[in-house]
């Protein structure tokens, strides 16, 4: 049956087989128990209805508007943009056509850090697949989409059930013009951990093949160190390596001259030197004033060659001021997300840059209008994951004290929760201040910034102060990260560990001094083919290698529910996590030309044994499910 698949493949079809068609088609391998597929959705739709989502409320399903789609011509050829330019020039073509742009050039973080740092990295592919053609059409002028990367390829597999190289093939396919951006945390990948070097290179270069083309890579103690395999992996597949600085302090505050200008010039230079193709700053909590742009960005214009890409966060109500000042210094690129999906703890609104810019020679070249309409889209489908917003509903300069970047405020938030410290709030935010000045005043971003929210929660649940910790320290047990992260696990941050917490923490561990890559045993891949393919029963793609590789655990999760349930990534986005309203009628296609219709017709009485019966009719057909009743 594979080949018969296989030589029905449109890309068979058309010649197009190569050896990446494999990876890219992992559904021809998925032939066993699909003759029961819509079984197994209605088993999935009546869990979803009966017991809710895990982590929502348990809610009747709400009445959406649909959304609104931008209209446009989807016959005429698509606008050539930057991608163009990369796969014509490489990337230090595409590096010197970037200097040489008088307008400062945009890279829209919607389907990325947006969500991620206002939704908890919600959003599904099925909602980013319905807009990626309309923004490729309407938006040809930017810079790069950033769409992969940070939070999400963890929270696909493990929350949405996605894969997430699914979405990135994908949204490659609908949006051909604009570069593809993904945030890469250089030895942690997209985890929060070290991983071998060889894991490293092969997610790189799988990454590369799948459509990404510019690497945003940093390192969370912005040890450069850490970051070199990342950066030559990438170049060694001619892709663009965007190596970032991440800042953090403040280079206004001369009472806090750890991090200064100084400090970032030089790693500037340094990440030049290493190979970087672009210059990333990195501003994840949004810590970046104005006036430190201004004097950042000139300062770095003065001391590098390459372009410099701002990334910045709105939190306290101040990036597009920064952005402005930043343009002002000439900054290359800045980061922005579409107007309803744009400021608090996301990026800036291109909608309010555009105009902020007005009558200024660099104003960014874009369609305001188009931006206005994929807006509305955008607006419609933020209130399908209403639940996952973190209730900050304006700026909030808070963030210049505790220093939180903007996608962990709600996951500590969540966190606190989850241990019965809600009410106890504001206490964990100076707590986390405090954590960052006993840990040496470290920089705070994915995998740090996890530990340091770690500590502080330990700390507040605990009732401990700071001199506690140094009295007591002998008989705590301190959370994991902390004593991972005080071996040097994480690699090394700048000037050192503070020695005394570190004895404290480690009881007599000996820390490491050398990039813990050098010493992770390389992953086998031939073995771990081996073994995925005992246990998944089917062939194995690069990607599923690799996600294996990385969340071994989510992986086998996200298999096990795929047995029960099928690929749920083709509900909508409603329907997947609150199921149905009774006597709503759907419909679900669940592969191209192929529609199922589904309606839910009764719930029954909860049995005796806790299991309820759901009537449904799936395509006029009466049809029930039995679900275990978990209320
Ligand atoms: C991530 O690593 O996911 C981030 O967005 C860090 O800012
Ligand atoms: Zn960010």
């Amino acid at each position: 049956p594979f080949l018969e698949n296989v030589i029905q493949h449109n890309q068979f079809l058309s010649g197009e087989y190569d050896t990446t068609f494999i990876d890219r088609s992992p559904e021809l391998f998925v032939f066993p128990k699909r003759k029961d597929r819509g079984t197994k959705m209605l088993n999935y739709i009546a869990d979803r209805t009966v017991n809710g989502f895990e982590g929502l409320e348990n809610k009747k399903k709400p009445v959406y508007a649909k959304p609104r789609i931008p209209k446009v011509k989807y016959s005429e050829p698509i606008q050539e943009g930057t991608k163009q330019i990369l796969d014509q020039q490489g990337p230090d073509g595409l590096a010197n056509w970037l200097k040489e742009r008088n307008e400062v050039l945009l890279t829209d973080t919607t389907f990325r850090d947006a969500h991620q740092s206002l939704l908890a990295t919600r959003v599904r592919t099925k909602d980013l697949e319905t807009i990626a053609e309309p923004t490729a059409r309407l938006l040809p002028e930017l810079f790069s989409v950033e769409m992969w990367g940070g939070a999400t390829f963890d929270v696909a597999s493990r929350f949405l059930k996605e894969d997430p190289w699914q979405r990135l093939l994908k949204l490659r396919e609908k949006m051909p013009n604009v570069l593809f951006q993904m945030l890469l945390r250089a030895s942690n990948a997209v985890g929060y951990k070290n991983y071998p070097d060889n894991l490293i290179r092969e997610f790189v270069e799988k990454s590369a093949t799948a459509g990404i083309d510019v690497f945003r890579i940093f390192d969370s103690l912005n040890w450069i160190d850490g970051m070199k395999l990342a950066i030559d992996s990438v170049r060694e597949n001619e892709k663009v390596a965007e190596a970032a600085l991440c800042y953090t302090g403040d280079i206004l505050d001369s009472s806090r001259p750890k991090y200064d200008l100084d400090y970032y010039v030089r790693m500037a230079k340094e990440l030049q030197n290493a190979g970087a193709h672009v210059l990333g700053i990195k501003d994840m909590a949004g810590l970046l004033k104005p006036e430190a742009a201004y004097q950042l960005v000139s300062s770095l214009k003065d001391s590098i060659d390459i372009p410099i890409h701002l990334h910045t966060h709105d939190t306290s109500g101040n990036g597009i001021f920064t952005y402005a000042r930043a343009v002002e210094a000439g900054v290359d690129v800045v980061d922005v997300a579409a107007g309803p999906m744009a400021g608090l703890t996301s990026q800036p609104s291109a909608n309010s840059l555009y105009y902020a810019l007005e009558g200024n020679n660099r104003k960014p070249n874009m369609d305001i209008k188009a931006y206005e309409e994929l807006g509305h889209y955008w607006e419609d489908i933020r209130n399908y994951y209403a639940d996952f917003e973190s209730g900050m509903k304006s700026p909030h300069t808070e963030v210049y004290e505790h220093e939180m970047p903007g996608g962990q405020y709600s996951n500590l938030q969540q966190q606190a929760k989850a241990v019965g410290l809600a009410s106890r709030w504001d206490e964990v935010k100076k707590m986390y201040r405090k954590v960052n000045d006993m840990f040496g005043d470290v920089v705070k971003v994915t995998p740090s910034s996890k530990v340091v929210g770690d500590m502080a929660l330990f700390m507040v649940q605990n009732d401990l102060t700071e001199d506690d910790v140094y009295e007591k320290g002998d008989s705590l047990a301190f959370p994991d990260s902390v004593v991972e992260f005080f071996e040097g696990y994480l690699g090394q941050p700048y000037q050192g560990f503070p020695a005394e917490l570190q004895r404290i923490v480690l009881k007599g561990r000996k820390p490491i001094q050398v990039r813990p890559g050098e010493l992770l045993p390389p992953v086998d891949f031939k073995e771990l083919r081996d073994t995925l393919f005992h246990s998944l029963d089917r062939q194995v793609t690069s990607f599923d290698m690799i996600t294996y590789a990385l969340y071994p655990k989510v992986f086998m999760d996200h298999h096990r529910f795929y047995e029960q349930y099928g690929d749920m990534s083709v509900l909508d986005t409603p329907t997947f996590f609150y199921g149905m309203r009774l006597g709503e009628e759907i419909e679900v296609e669940i592969e191209q030309g192929k529609t199922l219709i589904v309606k839910l017709v009764s719930i029954g009485e909860a049995q005796a044994d806790g299991t309820r019966t759901v009537y449904f009719e799936l395509n006029g057909q009466p049809r029930e499910v039995v679900v275990k009743d978990n209320s």
